[in-house]
């Protein structure tokens, strides 16, 4: 690895310097009811960015009053869907005209490198909300023919006050997988970002008000989860709430809303996703995507995918060539030109490490890495291990780090089998030639996305969600759509009948 010899970048200092550390209610900026602030950290060096504004339960209580009035006497959801389109591809432009900036924030808070943040996080995030723009104008119910003499049809209509809980892997895209299909169809937000990476969201709202959102359509707080997001999830005027995270939180999301309103819940949790490479894939080119489907955005995927079966008859070859291409991988200061920066936060990369030793402890093979690289920052070696049992942890549990483990198998049946029995089903992938073995696998498998050949396809148009504990609902993708709104049926007499 690239490892403790990091060069120190030559970053431009206007791009990293923070703009926005204020929470944006009714089209304000202002600080916490409270004044209190917290500091986000660099995950390069774990020095201290900038303190940000932290909302707690009165912050929130304010938002959602504001989304509140913006939605039950505002314009915003009594407009055209072209006249919100509108200012929604004017957003996207402003997110396009700063994408320089916004990829250095990315890569500051988050630790990415700044490669990715510039080709993947800022142009999708982008072109998300000119999808979304797109359907604003398209999305409408149906008539129905009933057997009494009637007219009847459908109006599809906002849900309204929508609280929107991200998490730090990808801040800025997850903003927009949250926003964009919401406000497309009406509803007023109030978004929290994650605590470890707040920097890109309150920046995005400072670009939603200067592209005219109306005061209250887009509220944007920053704090911590068991305070503000808590309060958001509990909070009796907000009508949907749609989280991104762990699977623990994710329950208390659901119970939330139990022991408040029954507000409607979307989730996108965890996953363990399978990744299968049969006899017949091409080695190198399964090589190379399954390295990056795991190793990509320093393991931080909710889809990595992270248990890695190989067919027995190419078995030793793979083996060999994804240590090598492990060993390969460069890991280094995210601006500069590397393929993994560091884990976001000391949390994280506590948590990666507790899971290598858990690994070696319970006898699986490490075949590269495992260990802290250097002694500041939150860098984790890219690691694998082989001969990993279904009763360790490392096979069992979302590790969420540079840690791929390999299993071998021999029937397709049995791999199918082994991959379904995991309580996640988000994702997975698998590698052949066979049309008919494409076919059955990703049939068979129960999860929310299978890429055949490929790894991490995030076009807006695909929907993206979770079978089983991965959640629940769609984003992206117009199933994503029915995230935000709800349906109505309106039904008349025909005064003449006859016709
Ligand atoms: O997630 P949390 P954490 C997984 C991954 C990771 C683990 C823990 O395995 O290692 O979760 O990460 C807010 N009420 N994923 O602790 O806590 C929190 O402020 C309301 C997978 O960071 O779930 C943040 O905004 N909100 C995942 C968001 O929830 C609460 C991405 C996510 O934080 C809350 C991230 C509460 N009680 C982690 N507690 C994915 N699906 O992509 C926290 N939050």
């Amino acid at each position: 690895f690239r490892s403790s010899t990091f060069t120190s970048s030559q970053v431009d200092a206007a791009l990293i310097t923070p703009r926005a550390t204020k929470l944006l209610i009714d089209g304000h900026f202002v600080d916490a009811v409270s004044g209190k602030t917290f500091q986000t950290i660099d995950p390069r060096n774990e020095t201290p960015i900038c303190n940000i504004a932290e909302a707690d339960a009165a912050d929130v209580d304010k938002a959602v009053k504001a989304a509140r009035k913006a939605f039950d006497h505002g314009h915003w959801p009594r407009m055209g869907g072209k006249e919100r389109a509108k200012i929604m591809y004017r957003f996207a432009d402003l997110l396009e005209e700063h994408a320089e900036e916004l990829a250095h924030l990315e890569t500051l808070d988050n630790g990415k490198p700044l490669f990715f943040s510039k080709v993947a996080d800022v142009p999708l995030t982008v072109s998300h909300f000119r999808y979304f723009a797109g359907w604003a104008d398209k999305l409408h119910g149906h008539t129905i023919p009933v057997s009494t003499s009637h007219l009847a049809y459908t109006l599809h209509e906002p849900i309204g006050v929508v609280g929107q809980i991200i998490p730090w892997n990808f801040p800025l895209l997850m903003a927009a997988w949250k926003l964009a299909p919401a406000l497309a169809v009406g509803n007023t937000c109030v978004l929290k970002v994650a605590e470890q990476t707040p920097l890109t969201g309150l920046r995005l709202a400072q670009l939603a008000m200067e592209a005219g959102f109306p005061p209250g359509v887009l509220n944007v707080l920053s704090g911590f989860g068991e305070t503000a997001g808590q309060a958001l999830a509990m909070h009796n005027q907000v009508d949907k709430i749609a989280f991104t995270g762990s699977t623990e939180v994710g329950k208390t999301i659901q119970m939330a809303s139990g022991m408040s309103n029954l507000k409607r819940v979307s989730l996108e949790l965890g996953g363990k996703s399978a990744a299968i490479v049969c006899a017949d894939a091409d080695v190198d080119k399964a090589v190379e995507e399954s390295h990056f489907a795991l190793f990509f955005n320093m393991g931080q995927c909710c889809c990595a995918g992270s248990r890695l079966y190989v067919h027995e008859d190419i078995y030793d070859e793979f083996v060999e060539k994804a240590v090598a291409r492990a060993q390969k991988r460069t890991v280094g200061d995210p601006f500069t030109d590397v393929e993994q920066g560091p884990q976001v936060s000391e949390e994280q990369m506590k948590k990666v490490l507790g899971f290598i030793g858990k690994g070696v402890e319970e006898g699986a093979t490490m075949r590269v890495g495992g260990a802290r690289v250097g002694d500041k920052g939150y860098y984790v070696e890219p690691t694998v291990f082989t001969d990993v049992e279904p009763n360790m942890s490392i096979y069992k549990d979302e590790i969420f780090g540079p840690v791929m483990t390999i299993m071998k198998f021999s029937d397709l049946n049995d791999v199918i089998d082994r991959a379904n029995a995991n309580p996640y089903g988000l994702a997975a992938g698998v590698w052949t030639s066979s049309l008919d073995t494409a076919n059955t696998v990703s049939r068979a498998l129960r999860c929310g996305t299978v890429w055949i050949n490929c790894y991490n396809n995030f076009d807006d148009a695909l929907p993206f969600g979770g079978y089983k504990m991965s959640g629940i609902g769609r984003d992206k993708g117009m199933y994503a759509l029915e995230n935000y709104t709800q349906v109505k049926t309106v039904c008349t007499p025909l005064n003449n009948p006859t016709w």
